[in-house]
């Protein structure tokens, strides 16, 4: 039995947790195409008749500015050290430039042993493949450079062979059963946030949060059902419209998406009220953020 700690770490966008959540089989970290989707540190349990890698997703590499990026940096910063092996995503359809840079110096800083996985390789023709795979050769003694695609699956198989390959042996860390590190009413808040990013744009995905308010599971056995209050936070009055729509038809369509995908986790029915509500500065204040576990 093989066994160790993985961590993924990449510039937004890059599809760390598109990857995540393809070594587990199923949505432990949500998606999207806005930058900043992911706020925490998220495990991804992948157990196997080979041993148990467990992945550590993490927010995006980017300059913090808010008191919320600078925790999220930190748990970056902190899954490139005490990990048996980082995965450095980068997305092949995006030219290189100061993000990848600033990714690049980090993982040069922290010495760690690390592959460089260069995603989104459905989307580039692969001629254009090999000069990306020659910079970063050049750039730092990564133990392997492999082209993959998180979203159709391409190359994942030799990936997940090649990462058993440099863990080490050891026992299981998690029970084998179990997908992630992560409560169903974590993840419940979780899929709100990401239908509320898949319907809105611009600068809402940055300024909104999903609190949960209650999580009641006491007809869970007895009617199959679990009912789910929550709170979508904004920073402004005029950011609650935007997440109403007319007629609050747009929180409704939010509400039946993220209803259906939290059944499907939980297995069960799931009564689900969302409303709206503006928390001035909610970035900057620290209770809230340890509501949301942000950095946790
Ligand atoms: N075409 C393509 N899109 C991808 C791939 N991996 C991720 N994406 C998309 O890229 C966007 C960002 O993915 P996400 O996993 O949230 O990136 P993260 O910010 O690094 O966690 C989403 O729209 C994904 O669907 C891939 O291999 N191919
Ligand atoms: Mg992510």
């Amino acid at each position: 039995m093989k066994s160790g700690i993985v961590s993924l770490i990449g510039r937004p966008n890059s599809g760390k947790s598109t990857l995540l959540n393809a070594f587990v089989g199923q949505k432990v970290s949500i998606v999207s195409d806005k930058p900043q989707t992911t706020r925490h540190r998220i495990l991804g349990i992948l157990s196997g008749p080979g041993g148990q890698a467990v992945f550590v997703d993490t927010p995006g590499v980017h300059k913090p500015v808010y008191r919320m990026n600078r925790r999220m940096q930190l748990a970056v910063h902190e899954s490139l050290r005490n990990v048996d092996l980082v995965l450095h995503l980068v997305d092949a359809s995006v030219p290189y430039g100061a993000g990848e840079e600033y990714v690049l110096n980090m993982v040069r800083t922290a010495r760690p042993r690390a592959m460089l996985l260069i995603n989104k390789t459905d989307r580039v023709a692969k001629r254009k493949l090999l000069p990306v795979m020659q910079r970063y050769a050049g750039a730092y003694p990564y133990l392997e450079i492999i082209p993959i695609s998180a979203l159709t699956g391409d190359n994942l198989p030799l990936l997940v062979d090649r990462i058993f390959h440099y863990l080490e042996e050891g026992e299981a860390l998690y029970p084998g059963e179990q997908v992630t590190d992560r409560s169903e009413r974590f993840l419940a808040a979780e899929f709100i946030r990401e239908k509320v990013l898949a319907r809105t744009r611009a600068e809402l995905p940055y300024t909104s949060a999903v609190l949960i308010r209650r999580f009641d599971e006491s007809r869970r056995n007895s009617a199959h059902i679990v009912v789910v209050e929550a709170d979508i936070l904004v920073e402004k009055q005029s950011q609650q419209g935007i997440i109403l729509g007319a007629g609050g038809l747009r929180l409704r369509d939010i509400g039946i998406d993220a209803r259906r995908e939290i059944e499907q986790l939980l297995g069960c029915k799931v009564h689900l009220a969302l409303r709206v509500r503006t928390v001035h500065r909610w970035r900057e204040d620290d209770s809230v953020l340890d509501q949301l576990g942000v950095g946790t």
